[in-house]
């Protein structure tokens, strides 16, 4: 079944321009009907303005007594791979304290990615739900996403029959996966992101997470040191550009930031590789052909290190919390969208994400993020 788009036009006192990424047909009966995929194609938001911004996990206790309390029976917390990844049951996110919020914060930095288990988070309602990622930072408006009707915060992640956007968008390679860190192009990009599915497919639809502390750890110190005096451009034009190209509304106009290129976390004093496949485009101060060269090694070094990756299966209630000054992700749109397989009518995978904004990028010995 081809995209099905329709425009609905509010009454008068609410002139809003709503397109639907999706097709009603198919989702009589879905309990997160609320939720799907659509464009405001009218509200235009401002550059975003520089802000303050105290990183939760500074706060925290470090040894976590509030979080991952020896008290409570029901607690389960893995350690999904040695260096990145760690999964809790037996805690709901929708009831944490300050305290234990607080500790979730630098859970999650020292280790990229923290996937909750049987959450109740999806049933809670939009305001909680922003609730929680606001405790982190300020929420980001996605320039150019489909999002949750009347909830721009709410960036929608939907695949399915009737709307197969980002397999076509990349129908032109060999794989769909691409690592990122959510729109790392902000001048203050994301700290904690907060996704969870809604539909989640019969099997596939993973995502992976790598970490870029160990991918930064693994260089070789003389390329450390050169990485860690450079800055690398991240630009959101493409994404803007390519949204245009298919006829989406561009919200908020495109920027570009120069980050530093080793980025320093500021709850953990980590070092991480802080450039990505999916929006850094080129090493400041090189020539072209140095800069290429850099950025192949390392985009290679991040997508083939499946010794520093997680991948995590998702399961009705999962509620993934990711850091992304210090991971990249990826999805994996591997599931049987056209139902060519065994899935009859093809197979949906719905979610959304919540993305709060952090500090402005720092590196080594001060090194600050720049823009034009
Ligand atoms: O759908 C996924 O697994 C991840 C999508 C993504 O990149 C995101 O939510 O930031
Ligand atoms: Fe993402």
């Amino acid at each position: 079944m081809s995209t099905t788009t329709t425009t609905a036009t509010a009454t008068d006192d609410a002139p809003l321009t709503l397109r639907l990424a999706y097709d009603n047909q198919i989702h009589n009966e879905y309990k997160y009907s609320a939720y799907l995929p659509v464009y405001d194609n009218k509200t235009h938001f401002p550059p975003l303005k520089p802000f303050e911004f105290d990183d939760r996990g500074l706060v925290a206790n470090k040894k976590k007594p509030n979080l991952l309390s020896q008290t409570n029976p029901d607690l389960k917390v893995t350690k999904l791979t040695p260096s990145i990844g760690t999964e809790i049951r037996g805690l709901q996110l929708s009831q944490l304290s300050d305290l234990q919020k607080d500790e979730l914060a630098l859970l999650i930095a020292e280790r990229g990615v923290v996937i909750f288990r049987d959450q109740d988070f999806k049933d809670i309602g939009v305001q909680k739900q922003k609730e929680l990622g606001r405790y982190f930072g300020p929420l980001h408006i996605h320039p150019v996403g489909a999002h949750v009707k009347d909830n721009l915060e709410l960036h929608n992640i939907y695949l399915g029959p009737d709307n197969e956007y980002r397999n076509r968008r990349k129908s032109n390679k060999l794989t769909t996966t691409g690592f990122h860190s959510d729109v790392s192009y902000e001048h203050q990009p994301p700290g904690i992101t907060i996704l969870t599915l809604l539909s989640v497919p019969p099997t596939g639809g993973d995502t992976v997470w790598q970490s870029q502390t160990a991918a930064y750890s693994r260089l070789s110190p003389p390329i450390r040191a050169l990485l860690e005096g450079l800055r690398a451009e991240h630009s959101g034009f493409p994404q803007a550009q390519n949204a245009e190209k298919d006829g989406l509304f561009v919200r908020r106009d495109p920027v570009k930031s120069q980050h530093p290129i080793v980025r320093v976390h500021p709850s953990t004093g980590q070092k991480a590789l802080f450039v990505n496949p999916g929006f850094t485009k080129r090493i400041v101060g090189l020539k072209d052909e140095e800069s290429e060269a850099l950025l192949k090694l390392l985009f290679k070094h991040i997508t083939f290190g499946q010794d520093f990756q997680v991948r995590v299966k998702w399961e009705e209630g999962t509620v993934a919390l990711w850091d992304n000054r210090v991971t990249s992700h990826t999805a994996i749109s591997d599931w049987d969208v056209r139902g060519d397989g065994e899935g009859e009518n093809g197979e949906v995978r719905h979610g959304f994400r919540i993305t709060t904004l952090g500090e402005k990028p720092r590196g080594v010995g001060g090194l600050e993020s720049v823009w034009e």
